[in-house]
């Protein structure tokens, strides 16, 4: 795998023969409504004062994505004009945007944003920090900040973010009803671990077991380092600490249906008032093939996002050699197998065979490890 370059790039932007068109009337702002806005063009004035020869500008971006593509920085945005924002979602060329005030705004976006960036479905994705410029009741929006933690998919070949600036993710699993999967829970991890996302383990329907019963299985995950909550939507226990997690925060939630995910965000915040047990069979269906993330702002502060298809995430690009390499248990133990490209699996001298025979190493994570290569990745 390449490095990726994290240093600062400049790149030569092209514009477009006919961006010396007058000067629009700043008050026809109905115009920015539609789709076919240039924006770019209504600043014709400023950028034609370096005459036709010079229709190229020095933009200054930063490869900072996980995927090696170039994240705009900073096209010479006119901040005293501009609001700081976040986007909520991305519906189509237009974002929902929350300013600082928490006005909501709809934005389209910055022509040269969309120049800039040819390798993405959307320039603008779900949880990206933007400098927006108001015009009129809708925006514009001029920057997006270098991203941070982001989950992606791909379709058609091509990575796809679908959401930006994640802090961590919420692995929502129940103790009962339907049974704890700690299989599924172990695949989160690789995910969130794949994209540097941190994980807190939430064991929810606790109210359903007796705690001893589970104290095995989740005392491996508290050994490797991972925080894991011990919750019940029903009677309350430790939604305080939860919503602690979640404040200030944007907050994947990951799980599977029926676990109580929707239940435990109404009880850390009631005037979210999601809808609980609502999904049918079908439903689901229609669910797994939206991908839109949205961002839901909390009481407390913060953001949880829900995001359907989560399963699917990231690990499009992890090869088998990698995969032990998020297995926080495994990971150890990789260099003292005889083979450097050691599975871990079939060959002789395997550190992590001997860990599992010798019980240093969980058998059931194991299994898991060889089941995501196997299942997933082959
Ligand atoms: N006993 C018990 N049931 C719960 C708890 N949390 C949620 N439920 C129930 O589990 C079902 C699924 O909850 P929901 O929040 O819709 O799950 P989601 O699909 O993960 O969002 C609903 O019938 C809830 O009432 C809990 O802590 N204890
Ligand atoms: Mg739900
Ligand atoms: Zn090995």
């Amino acid at each position: 795998m390449a490095k990726q370059r994290k240093q600062p790039k400049k790149v030569r932007a092209d514009f477009r023969k006919n961006r010396e068109v007058r000067t629009r009337d700043r008050s026809q702002t109905q115009q920015f409504a539609s789709e076919s806005v240039d924006e770019d063009e209504a600043r014709g004035e400023r950028i034609s004062g370096k005459g036709r020869l010079s229709r190229k500008r020095t933009i200054v971006v930063s490869q900072t994505q996980d995927d090696g593509s170039l994240q705009p920085l900073a096209p010479d945005v006119d901040l005293a004009t501009c609001l700081p924002g976040r986007v909520l979602r991305v519906q189509g060329l237009h974002s929902t945007v929350e300013a600082p005030d928490g006005r909501i705004w709809s934005c389209a976006t910055r022509r040269l944003l969309k120049t800039l960036s040819t390798d993405q479905r959307h320039v603008v994705a779900a949880g990206d920090r933007v400098m927006f410029r108001p015009v009129g009741d809708e925006g514009i929006i001029e920057r997006i900040e270098p991203r941070r933690g982001i989950l992606s998919r791909t379709s058609k070949g091509r990575q796809h973010v679908v959401v930006a600036n994640v802090d961590q993710m919420l692995i929502v699993a129940s103790a009962a009803e339907p049974d704890l999967k700690p299989h599924l829970i172990d695949r989160y991890l690789v995910t969130a671990e794949r994209n540097r996302i941190r994980p807190i383990i939430c064991i929810n329907k606790i109210d359903l077991v007796d705690r001893g019963a589970l104290q095995a299985t989740l005392g491996v995950y508290g050994q490797m380092g991972y925080e894991v909550l011990q919750l019940s939507a029903a009677t309350g226990m430790n939604v305080d600490r939860l919503r602690a997690a979640l404040t200030g925060r944007e907050s994947v939630v990951a799980g599977q249906s029926g676990v109580g995910k929707s239940s435990l965000l109404n009880a850390i915040d009631p005037q979210l008032k999601l809808k609980t047990r609502e999904v049918s069979r079908e439903n689901e269906k229609g669910k797994h093939t939206t991908t839109t993330a949205v961002l839901i702002p909390l009481a407390c502060g913060g953001y949880v996002v829900d995001t359907p298809g989560i399963r699917q995430f990231q690990l499009w690009d992890v090869i088998p050699v990698e995969v032990a390499g998020f297995f926080r248990d495994i990971r150890p133990l990789v260099d003292l197998c005889q083979f450097p490209d050691c599975t871990h699996t079939h060959e002789t001298d395997c550190a992590v065979k001997d860990a599992v025979a010798d019980g240093r190493l969980d058998g059931r994570r194991y299994e898991s490890y060889c089941h995501l290569l196997v299942g997933d990745l082959a």
